[in-house]
């Protein structure tokens, strides 16, 4: 397995399924965080030391600094589709091997951003709290009226596959799907979703209904702040399900406090799991604690690509699902 020909030493740095554990048992000596906190960011470096490999999550913070006293690894394997909590430089530069999870998660993730979509355009939790308050006496003709979701423009920030996804969601709406990205998608991409590529302020200012779906850099940080806001229809709603810090929490619950969008449908939040104090005691936002991808098949498909990534790269095979295969084979 590795050229002493011991068993890997690996680091498992967060609570996993049990099978996940027998997996790796059958192969590597397993250091198991078994637990849900995440390690400091000190207590990750110094369990790194002396591993060839670790499973993280996207909790984990993997930069230079964490790395540093690591010197015998080879591999860290992200049970994420994003890669933002890894430094890929610091990587590249030691010649680490970095892989995420795409693919299994699109489908899950994207009815995740419908979810919202939904919820925060028919105003449903907001209508349950009512309910479950006790205040529903009568029908009434103008109470907890929505916005329609069918046959309105559906705005796409971030056209990888979790976007067009939701395009194709979007069309069996009847939705106008248009759509932001780098760059424009190949024309047999385009027709599949049947989405047309806009700029930024086009987009914002024709959507009834915006979706984040962007990875998060330095490039995408408070893409959707004030300024954005202000240019959305009063009637659209805006759902973030790419990553906190992609939008300006604060910007953003100043806009909802002054009605100037409809409202949001949130699963992602700067400084996560902390929230912005001020979402809480909005009725017009409806908040989800990051379960993007939390259905079990989808999160069992995650752990099992992230662990066929490490032990393929601990085994000296490429991994399915590099972050950086420029570094393969250097
Ligand atoms: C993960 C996610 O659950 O894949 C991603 O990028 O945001 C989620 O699916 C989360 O990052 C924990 O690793």
């Amino acid at each position: 397995m590795n050229s002493s020909n011991t068993r890997p030493k690996i680091l498992v740095a967060r609570r996993i399924f049990p099978e996940g554990i027998e997996r790796l048992e059958a192969i590597c000596d397993i250091d198991y965080v078994d637990q849900i906190e995440p390690l400091t960011k000190v207590e990750l470096a110094q369990r790194l030391i002396g591993k060839d490999g670790a499973l993280v999550t996207g909790s984990e913070r993997i930069d230079a600094d964490t790395i540093k006293d690591a010197k015998a690894l080879k591999i860290i394997s992200n049970i994420a589709v994003g890669f933002n909590n890894f430094d890929v430089e610091a990587l590249n530069q030691r010649g680490i091997i970095g892989t995420n999870t795409p693919d299994v998660l699109t489908d899950t993730t994207a009815d995740m951003g419908f979810a919202l979509l939904m919820a925060i355009s028919r105003r449903l939790s907001e209508a349950e709290r009512w309910l479950r308050d006790g205040q529903w006496h009568h029908w009434e003709m103008g109470r907890m009226l929505g916005v329609d979701i069918h046959h309105s423009t559906l705005g796409i920030m971030g056209m990888g596959r979790i976007g067009q996804a939701i395009a194709k969601r979007g069309l069996a709406f009847g939705m106008n799907v248009i759509y932001y990205n780098r760059k424009p998608l190949s024309k047999d991409l385009e027709q599949a979703c049947q989405a047309t590529y806009v700029d930024k302020e086009t987009l914002l200012k024709n959507a009834d209904h915006v979706m984040l779906v962007m990875p998060y850099s330095a490039d995408s940080h408070h893409f959707i702040g004030a300024k954005e806001l202000a240019m959305m229809k009063s009637t659209a709603t805006l759902v973030n399900i790419a990553r906190g810090g992609i939008v300006d929490d604060n910007a953003l619950v100043e806009a909802l406090q002054r009605n100037q969008i409809f409202g949001a449908g949130l699963d992602v939040y700067e400084g996560e799991p902390k929230l912005h104090p001020g979402l809480l005691d909005l009725p017009n936002v409806v908040l989800a604690p990051h379960i993007g991808s939390a259905t079990e098949k989808t999160r069992y498909s995650m752990m099992n690509l992230a662990i066929d990534n490490l032990l393929a790269g601990l085994a000296g095979q490429k991994p399915k699902t590099m972050i950086n295969p420029e570094i393969w084979g250097k």
